[in-house]
């Protein structure tokens, strides 16, 4: 690259992303829409692709669904619905106050309930430094049971950073991630509710390392993530800065190599736009590369998302089931048992082409499709708060406490077979 040019990208990345304002999402308002019938989900589905609209969760058979938009925007997508004769309503009024208030009661919770050497607070969100620091320790305090593996560094110069989870050889993985979507603030306390549990509580869970190692990655996103707690709260994509596009940033979730790009979104400012090719991004990249290493020996694969009580399985590609997916739909109904014990939290299980609509190029379908992984799942966590993305942090508790359940059915059952 000519040295003008180097210079100028490396501008435009400090600039922009070391820009500590935060997007105000006043005047933002949030419509529930629904329930959306079949002979319109498809053409409904596709108005997710529009950067104008951003939909709080993906769009859903018999749901009421919740997309957000500007007040600038909302009129379109008001005509937008009308002609697929869908019934609306104004949801939030004003998504602004409550972003101010998540982050001032994140900046609060931040300042008195520090985290302790080798520990993780579960009252309150944690950042990406604080976790990666927190790998640090576990590691150094469980030097027989842990490695730090370092995956890729992102555009923005992070680590992904997994760690592995192991009390002696020859056994099968657990891959586990978590946040590869930025705003999903929920999925990161799941992962390390995990590393807690199989660490701290190691005799009581020790049957569990006794039968399969895991890797887990608690930020699959980082530069992302960090994004969402500096500057934008709704923040779902990568990082990437293509200079000969407006816009910034890939929906890793998109852009594995199985299927890539069956949705054509060439946008590159939809929230799902997928790349300009399969594994373009570091993202996928270090989750794929994991799941292709340990093809044939990996026992499940969990892709922790938020949100919609949904535990999914493949495919997202087609509506088409796997051979498996009796064992599939039993294993996930089974950890929902699990996760409903706990509170009455109620997930639905079933594929993702089946209770959401199509969508192309994600982990889990490339997990099952290319890695031959014998159980893949996503989780959607719970939702909460007016939204679903802002739950207050008094919800992580519960949330990791009964989703933890789940995990434990599945993969006992997964480590079985
Ligand atoms: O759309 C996604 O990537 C996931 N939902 S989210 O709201 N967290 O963005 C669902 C992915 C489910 N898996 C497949 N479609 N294969
Ligand atoms: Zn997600």
């Amino acid at each position: 690259m000519q040295a003008k040019k180097f210079f100028l990208l490396c501008l435009t990345v400090t600039l922009w992303n070391g820009v500590t304002l935060y997007k105000s999402y006043s005047g933002y308002e949030v419509l529930k829409i629904g329930p959306v019938t079949e002979s319109v989900l498809s053409e409904f589905s596709d108005l997710q692709h529009d950067a104008r609209f951003d939909f709080w969760s993906r769009p859903r058979l018999g749901r009421d669904n919740f997309v957000m938009v500007s007040s600038g925007n909302a009129p379109d997508l008001a005509s937008a619905l009308r002609s697929l004769q869908l019934d609306f309503s104004t949801y939030i009024n004003d998504v602004g106050p409550l972003v101010t208030k998540e982050i001032e009661e994140h900046e609060f919770l931040k300042a008195t309930k520090k985290r302790l050497p080798k520990a993780v607070t579960f009252e309150r969100f944690t950042e990406f430094n604080e976790i990666q620091d927190y790998m640090d320790e576990v590691n150094a305090a469980y030097p027989n049971l842990t490695t730090i593996v370092d995956l890729e560094t992102t555009f923005l110069g992070k680590n992904i950073r997994g760690l592995r989870l192991s009390n002696g050889p020859g056994k099968r993985l657990v891959i586990m991630d978590c946040a590869l979507h930025a705003r999903e603030w929920m999925a990161p306390p799941v992962c390390l509710k995990t590393i807690t549990e199989l660490l701290d509580n190691y005799e009581s869970n020790k049957e569990l390392l006794d039968s399969v190692d895991w890797l887990v990655i608690p930020i699959a996103n980082p530069d992302g993530y960090v994004y969402s707690f500096s500057t934008d709260r709704f923040w779902r994509k990568n990082r990437k800065i293509d200079l000969s596009s407006p816009c910034f940033g890939v929906d890793p979730n998109r852009n594995f190599d199985f299927h890539w790009g069956g949705e054509n979104v060439s946008d590159p400012c939809s929230l799902t736009y997928p790349g300009t090719g399969p594994f373009s991004e570091k993202e996928s990249l270090a989750v794929g590369n994991q799941l292709l290493a340990n093809s044939g020996n990996i026992a499940i694969y969990l892709a922790i998302h938020s949100y919609g009580e949904l535990i999914l399985f493949p495919w997202g590609y087609t509506t088409e089931l796997p051979p498996n997916a009796p064992e599939l739909r039993a294993t996930g109904n089974e950890a929902a048992a699990a996760v409903f014990a706990h509170r009455g939290m109620e997930y639905t299980t079933g594929t993702s082409a089946g209770l959401l609509y199509l969508q192309f190029g994600a982990a889990d379908d490339f997990a099952m499709g290319m890695a031959n992984v014998p159980y893949s799942y996503t989780w959607e966590l719970p939702g909460g708060g007016t939204g679903g993305f802002n739950p207050p942090a008094s919800e992580i508790i519960p949330v990791v406490t009964e989703t933890w359940d789940g995990i434990v059915s599945m993969v006992r059952r997964a480590a079985a077979n």
